[in-house]
């Protein structure tokens, strides 16, 4: 089967989201928000029947897993979605902890600890690796659930793990979570992936295999096409949370009604929809005037604005220093799987006190935004008052616990607080996180199509950092020009090259280790030879006269829409 899968189509919702107002895109975002649960098309999403079925299934699973004292529950996911599995093992121990139970669940994450709060996307295309890491972390057990995630259904490092699953199922209970139908899972071939296997043939045995679960609903296309940090992550947050939690409660609470309680959260957040605007008006005015974004908050809520910012830079090629996040507590320290001594450790996931917070911030460029997510305000009072003085603006995003501003803090803050409402204090705080994941995403995505990182609703610079966007970049370009296959990809490595010699010899891997020392607009570049029948050289040099990305494609006749 040929056609596109849904986490690569294009919503027909945000067609023109780079074109309406800063509260256009607000909105817009907001309604594809809610189509991971009305569904998408002829599609149901989240509150379909036989998908909730699926999930009390799976609520089974883990209540036994969790009774038994020799399993474990394992979740593996690469970039946004080993990083929600990394909240929500961490989160659910806690709460195994809290009841003096053993903690079940462990995480995984293609490319290690620091790909938690950087983008490490090429580690997703090496099955081997995905399965020795399962195969280490399990030794010990006799009882393994395991759940790989990927939303586009097609991260060879989660198939490598599926199959030695499939494998050994004796010990093994596979799940794989994704957002498309196993007959658009992946065909491409990865190098390391022996006998020419591709994701799937692993999907397919999943389907085969009765003791396998296979939980995709059809959420329908990002609001930016590809982007299933979005619409992906979100629902991959809620299928978590809701499975851990019911499994963790005696209640006899329905898979319906906790879905629900999601959806009409989400629903609510439309009640700040006008503050909210004028904080993505103000990052995206930061984005194109040099300024920079930062996020601080403590526990998962530090992890969430960390997350949002890492993910910008496979997205846009923003650059490491557009959109940070912080984190105001030792939350990372507490809660990391071991890795060995000389491993690197990314800076970021190190706790920054307030002290430590003046000395990175004091020398931010002027008219910086920082975002405070629900930290407790007398701790960081003295920081705010510095940093207005220094005339940055400061966001406060109130979500549970915040105590109230002093009336004359010249804060802003956008209140979901009276939104987020549920009598089970864990739902509650799964609901305060998925609002936050939704608030944070809007803003960089929001910031990101002012400063014309999205043409239609397409990110025309993602970063080509692995075999998935190899293929993505080569998409847009065609789509975007006009030209066929061949002369998309030639122009492609030409620009990731930066030369303008014909490459043949190469290999998609080789092309992907070259983007790491070429951060330049590596597919936007290659969009304007392909449009203006040009040389990279000759590209090069018309892309300095293009200060919005997007306006390569309105400027240049031939722009096929
Ligand atoms: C995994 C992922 C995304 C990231 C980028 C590259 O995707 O790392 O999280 O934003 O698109 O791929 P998936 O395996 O969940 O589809």
């Amino acid at each position: 089967m040929d056609s596109v899968p849904y986490t690569e189509q294009h919503n027909t919702l945000t067609m023109n989201v780079d074109t309406g107002s800063v509260e256009n895109i607000v909105d817009l975002l907001h309604e594809c928000n809610l189509q991971v649960f009305n569904g998408y098309e002829n599609h149901e999403g989240l509150s379909d029947e036989q998908f909730l079925n699926k999930l009390d299934r799976l609520v089974t699973l883990v209540r036994e897993i969790l009774q038994n004292e020799k399993g474990i529950i394992v979740i593996s996911g690469c970039g946004t979605s080993g990083r929600i599995g990394f909240l929500a093992s961490t989160f659910f121990n806690q709460l195994c902890i809290e009841r003096n139970l053993p903690p079940k669940y462990r995480y995984i994450i293609a490319g290690g600890n620091s790909a938690l709060v950087t983008s490490v996307e090429a580690s997703e295309d090496d099955p081997v690796i995905g399965a020795t890491e399962l195969k280490k972390i399990s030794e010990s057990f006799e009882h393994v659930l395991f759940i790989g995630i990927t939303c586009g259904v097609s991260a060879p490092f989660v198939g490598g793990q599926l199959e030695y699953c499939l494998d050994n199922l004796q010990k093994f209970t596979p799940v794989l979570i994704g957002f498309n139908p196993v007959s658009m899972a992946r065909r491409i071939h990865v190098p390391k992936w022996p006998n020419g296997r591709t994701f799937y043939d692993i999907a397919l045995r999943m389907e085969k295999t009765s003791e396998a679960i296979v939980l995709n609903p059809i959420i329908g296309p990002e609001p930016i096409s590809g982007s299933s940090r979005m619409k992906g992550g979100t629902a991959t947050k809620i299928i978590l949370d809701t499975i851990f939690y019911l499994a963790s409660t005696n209640n006899s609470i329905k898979t319906r009604d906790v879905i629900e309680e999601f959806k009409t959260t989400i629903d609510r957040m439309k009640t700040e929809r006008m503050k909210l605007a004028t904080v993505v008006q103000q990052a995206g005015d930061c984005l194109l005037n040099d300024s920079y974004i930062r996020y601080v908050g403590s526990s998962t809520f530090g992890v969430w604005g960390m997350i949002d910012a890492s993910e910008c830079v496979p997205t846009y090629n923003s650059s490491y220093n557009d959109i940070r996040g912080f984190m105001a507590n030792d939350y990372f320290k507490k809660n990391l799987n071991p890795e060995p001594v000389n491993s690197f450790v990314s800076p970021a996931l190190h706790e920054s006190t307030p002290d430590d917070l003046w000395k990175i911030f004091e020398n931010l460029p002027s008219s910086s935004l920082i975002i405070f997510i629900d930290t407790e305000y007398d701790s960081q009072k003295s920081l705010i008052d510095k940093l207005q003085k220094k005339k940055h603006r400061i966001v406060w995003i109130k979500l549970l616990s915040a105590k109230s501003l002093e009336p004359n803090s010249n804060v802003q803050i956008i209140d979901f607080s009276t939104s987020i409402t549920s009598s089970d204090m864990t739902v509650q705080y799964c609901l305060a996180e998925i609002v936050l994941k939704l608030c944070l995403n809007t803003i960089s995505t929001g910031a990101h199509i002012l400063k014309g990182k999205v043409y239609q609703n397409i990110m025309i610079d993602v970063r080509v950092s692995n075999i998935k966007l190899f293929y993505r970049a080569i998409d847009i370009i065609k789509l975007l020009s006009g030209v066929d296959y061949q002369t998309a990809e030639k122009c492609l490595i030409q620009s990731i090259h930066q030369t303008d010699n014909e490459l043949n010899k190469q290999t998609i891997e080789q092309h992907i280790t070259a983007v790491a020392s070429n951060k330049d607009h590596i597919v936007p570049i290659a969009l304007l030879m392909c449009l203006s029948n040009c040389s990279y050289t000759q590209a090069t040099h018309q892309i300095d006269k293009c200060p919005r990305i997007r306006d390569i494609c309105t400027n240049t006749n031939r722009s096929s829409t």
